[in-house]
């Protein structure tokens, strides 16, 4: 079908003002967050209703055009960005973005696929709950996006990855076919559990239209302090330690590189060093509770006091106000958009037993350095998880685009392979998309890709959905 008849089809389904082929209106849409993607897509759609979704999605079985699903367009994996040489619409779910319902009692809320998370954090806050996954994106990431990926973010550590919090979802399925799962049941054992294939399939298996997620008490006290440490392994001892008295209180445990923090300094406006004096790392750490504040407060100055005795710990602040909690949360929140303003990075979204984390941050820097003259590791993130974004960086000095051309694949393959020896993940929350695919495909058991590649087919067998995303091919192209 020609594009034109196309556009004529998608307006008579979505109405004209939902459907554009314009490339201005496309181009901020086609390139990934942090620039390196850039694909094509004949329109981009903008529906309103689930019903509007059934009809692209047969439309596309019936012509045989690929449909690229984006919420926000935050990924890091490039999974929501069409590839240049597939006939793709890009179907925002944008706008689809209400708030269903909220049932405090039932500590749940049904939102759009496009609700976007600090509307569904506000939306919570305002029935005296919340919504407890939260990221650097969160005023642009969407549910949708984010059940889609999986994603993780800050407090993991506690309440566990969107999969975890994801009640109940709603989707259309390759066929056009509706799936419609919007339980809040916290028990339900009717066999395969589709909502958790949804969750984490990256658009590969359906269009989430909604969702239905769990909500947690207010617990409206916080404490959020920020250490200065010798060491990674320093940083796990204390993180064990504040569990040991404060237990489920401590919901937050960053670890952020004195390499990371300097960038933060340098490229973001209105920053500031917490401490004085430099340390190796730093961690930022938040306390939550419903109880008395201060009593908590003063628990936690004691196990810092203690700390600083023994030396596992340098230093420590604890914020002194709300604007001071923020300033601090922001220092971590801003790490990827500083990175950005810097230069190119190789990124690796690393995984392995929480209690390897330190060692192998420490041992995969060297190695890297080792092998690959100049080269600057940043590694920060979450490690009460066990999970780093293990960020290489080129030389100082050097040009990044041909240090990268030259070497960027080789070093990729360098860490990967170090993460799968050490037991890990080369995917801990950002996914697989087109970023990660050789990848994945080089190093996955052929018992998991063979069952991906089934059940892909299984459900997708005209392979409309987000191809070319997450699920390797069995014959890859070889390079020429
Ligand atoms: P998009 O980028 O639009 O899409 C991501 C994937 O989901 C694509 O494959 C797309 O096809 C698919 N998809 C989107 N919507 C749907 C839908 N409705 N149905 C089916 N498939 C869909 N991630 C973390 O896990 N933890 C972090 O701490 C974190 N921090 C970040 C900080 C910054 C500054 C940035 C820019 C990103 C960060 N991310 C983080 C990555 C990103 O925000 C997440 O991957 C997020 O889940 C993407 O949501 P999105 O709505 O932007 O999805
Ligand atoms: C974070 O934890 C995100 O800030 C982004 O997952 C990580 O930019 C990155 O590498
Ligand atoms: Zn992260």
């Amino acid at each position: 079908m020609e594009d034109r008849a196309i556009l004529e089809r998608l307006e008579t389904i979505a109405g004209p003002r939902n459907v554009t082929m314009h490339a201005d209106d496309l181009a901020p849409w086609l390139s990934d967050w942090r620039g390196r993607i850039t694909g094509r897509a004949i329109a981009l759609v903008s529906p309103e209703t689930a019903e509007q979704v059934q009809a692209i999605v047969r439309l596309a079985g019936e012509t045989g055009l690929a449909i690229v699903p984006q919420g926000g367009n935050t990924g890091m994996v490039a999974g929501g960005i069409p590839r240049p040489d597939d006939r793709a619409i890009l179907l925002s779910l944008r706008k689809m973005n209400m708030i269903r319902s909220i049932d405090p009692d039932d500590n749940s809320i049904t939102v759009e696929a496009g609700a976007v998370l600090s509307v569904v954090h506000q939306a919570a806050e305002e029935h005296g709950r919340r919504f407890p996954l939260s990221l650097g994106s969160k005023d642009s990431a969407t549910i949708g996006g984010l059940i889609a990926t999986n994603a993780g973010g800050t407090q993991v550590l506690r309440f566990g990855s969107m999969r975890a919090l994801t009640l109940g979802i709603e989707a259309v399925l390759p066929d056009g076919s509706l799936f419609e799962g919007l339980s809040t049941l916290r028990k339900d054992n009717r066999g395969y559990d589709i909502r958790q294939l949804l969750a984490g399939s990256e658009g590969t298996l359906g269009v989430i239209t909604a969702a239905s997620l769990e909500l947690v008490p207010a617990a409206p006290h916080r404490v959020v302090a920020w250490l200065g440490l010798g060491s990674a392994r320093g940083a796990l001892a204390m993180l064990r330690r504040l569990e040991g008295v404060l237990g489920d209180a401590v919901e937050s445990f960053e670890l952020v590189p004195d390499t990371a923090l300097a960038l933060v300094l340098e490229h973001i406006p209105d920053t500031r060093a917490p401490l004085a004096g430099g340390h190796p790392w730093h961690a930022l750490v938040e306390l939550r509770t419903a109880n008395d504040p201060e009593e908590m407060r003063k628990y936690c100055e004691d196990v810092l006091a203690k700390a600083l005795d023994d030396g596992l710990i340098a230093d420590a602040v604890l914020a002194e106000s709300e604007g001071q909690a923020a300033a601090f949360w922001k220092l971590r929140e801003v790490i990827s958009e500083a990175e950005r303003a810097d230069g190119m990075a190789a990124k690796h979204d690393v995984s392995v037993p929480v209690s390897a984390m330190p060692e192998f941050i420490e041992t995969a820097r060297e190695a890297v350095e080792a092998r690959f003259a100049g080269a600057r590791v940043i590694a920060f993130g979450h490690l009460g998880d066990g999970n780093v974004h293990f960020n290489v960086r080129a030389p100082a000095g050097s040009d990044d685009r041909a240090w990268f051309a030259q070497t960027g694949d080789a070093v990729s393959r360098f860490v990967h392979d170090m993460t799968r020896d050490a037991g890990g993940s080369l995917s801990a929350e950002h996914g697989i998309g087109q970023l990660k695919l050789a990848e994945f495909g080089r190093l996955a058991d052929p018992v998991r890709l063979a069952t991906m590649r089934a059940i892909k087919q299984a459900l997708d067998p005209l392979g409309i959905m987000n191809p070319g995303k997450l699920v390797p091919l069995a014959n890859p192209p070889k390079n020429p």
